[in-house]
Formats: structure tokens, sequence, C-alpha cells
């Protein structure tokens, strides 16, 4: 379905996950996310590398579930587990409906991530997610997600970043700006989705993320793939 949600010159409220956005969340994510389809496919790439026998994988902030499918389909080995975790009960109404008769070794849960336990892992991915956890839980969840995980096993991060540099900001900006028109959004809309949001999608540089993933024990994480100002990071243990 068509993501018309902005199109109005209305009440503006802060961006909520709810049944409006989980009807249109796939086409939300695909003309607004550069390179959303990458990232899912880099999910699917790093189970196979990553990915360990008799162990567990995570997919935080599962929205629709198209990381958790990327993570089933392209699994190698076996006995896996696969957990898709959101705090949105259409969120994940729409997931278990789009997981059913695709993936079998999916458990679709409603909760929150920060509540989460997390063991025996050898994949857990936050794929969009992390920017919408207040900054002050961001450390103690990659710490918690740290200890979840198997020796060898990744942390898959993708992410919205911003630059401190005011020139590099404003030119990835204005990129990022012509992504979405050029995928159909008005600029009524571009503007009431930037208000409504705002308060509820904080970004980090690269640098806090590098930094939090060193704090929290991972020593090897690198960026693998960047499209204008969105970045994935892979952290391995
Ligand atoms: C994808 N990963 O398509 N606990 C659980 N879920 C949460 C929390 C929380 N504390 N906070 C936010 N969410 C998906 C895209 S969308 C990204 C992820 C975006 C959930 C929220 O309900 C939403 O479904 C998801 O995180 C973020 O690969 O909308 O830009």
């Amino acid at each position: 379905m068509r993501d018309n949600i902005f199109t109005k010159e209305s009440d503006l409220v802060d961006f909520a996950f709810d049944a409006q956005v989980a009807d249109v969340f796939d086409d939300m994510v695909k003309r607004s996310v550069p390179g959303y389809q990458s990232m899912i496919e880099m999910v699917g790439l790093s189970v196979k590398t990553y990915g360990q026998d008799n162990t567990n994988y995570y997919d935080l902030g599962a929205s629709t579930g198209a990381a958790s499918i990327a993570l089933g389909i392209n699994n190698p080995h076996s006995n896996n587990q696969i957990i898709a975790l959101d705090n949105s009960p259409d969120m994940v109404k729409k997931c278990r409906q789009n997981l059913a008769g695709k993936i079998d070794n999916v458990n679709v849960i409603c909760g929150d991530i920060l509540d989460m336990r997390f063991e025996n892992a050898s994949i857990i991915v936050l794929n969009l997610t992390l920017q919408f956890i207040t900054p002050s839980n961001r450390q103690t969840l990659i710490d918690k997600i740290y200890k979840g995980l198997n020796t060898n096993g990744a942390l898959i991060v993708s992410e919205k970043i911003h630059f401190d540099n005011q020139q590099k900001q404003e030119q990835i900006s204005r990129l990022h700006l012509d992504f979405k028109r050029a995928n159909g959004y008005s600029e009524l809309e571009i503007a009431n989705k930037r208000q409504s949001i705002e308060n509820i999608l904080l970004t980090d540089n690269k640098q806090t993320h590098f930094k939090r993933f060193n704090t929290a024990g991972f020593k090897n994480s690198i960026c693998h793939f960047q499209c204008l100002n969105f970045s994935s990071f892979l952290a391995v243990k």
C-alpha cells in the first residue's frame, strides 16, 4: 500500500508506529531510506558467514519482518531460532502475517528491546532501530547484546547518521531530500514527516557508533555499507 500519510496539512503529532504506518511501512521505508534493499541483502550475506548451528538469531525492531526473512531464507546453518521483536502491536501483527508460510523457525514477540534477554546468539540485527532508542540507553543495550552473543557472532546495525561538519551535513541532507523527491514525495510530505519524526529519530555520527561498539568489547567493527546518510555496521565478537 502506498504511503500517503503526510500529504495533508493537518495537526501534526509525533510519529508513531501505529496501524496506519504498519500498513504502508514497506513502501515508506523503500522510498525514504536510500540503500534499504542493500541493507537487507547484507543481513542475508552475514548470516552465511556469522551464523552458527544451534544458536538464536535476533531481529530487533523487526517492523514487517524484512530482515527476519533475509535471515531465514539465506540461512545455511541448522537448528536456529529467529526471534523477531517489536514493541508496536500493529507492526507485530503485520510481521506475523508477512512471515506466515515463508519462515517456520521464527518467534514474533511484542515487547521492548530494552527488556529483552539475549542468549546463545550468533546474529543480532538492529536494522534502523537503534536510532529510536533513547540515546542514554544505547550503550547499555549494545553492552547487553555483546554479552548475549557467542564468540565470532555478529551484530549488524543500520542507522541514519549525521556529520558534525556542517558543510558535509548540508550536502548529504540535500541529496537525501532529492532521493525522497525522486521517489514521489512532495515538499509538504517531506516537511511534515521531518517535523513529526524529529523528536523520536535521534541520529549519531559514525564515530559515536564505533566508540560504542568498542566500549562494549567488540574489537572488530566496520562500516560495511553506506548510501548517502545511511550506514550499516558489522561488529564481530
Ligand atoms: C526493517 N528493522 O525493515 N523496542 C522494540 N521495538 C522498537 C523499540 C523498542 N524500544 N523502539 C522502536 N521499535 C526494520 C525497520 S523501523 C525503522 C525498523 C524506521 C521499533 C518500531 O516499532 C519500528 O517497527 C522499528 O523499531 C523501527 O529492517 O521506521 O525507520
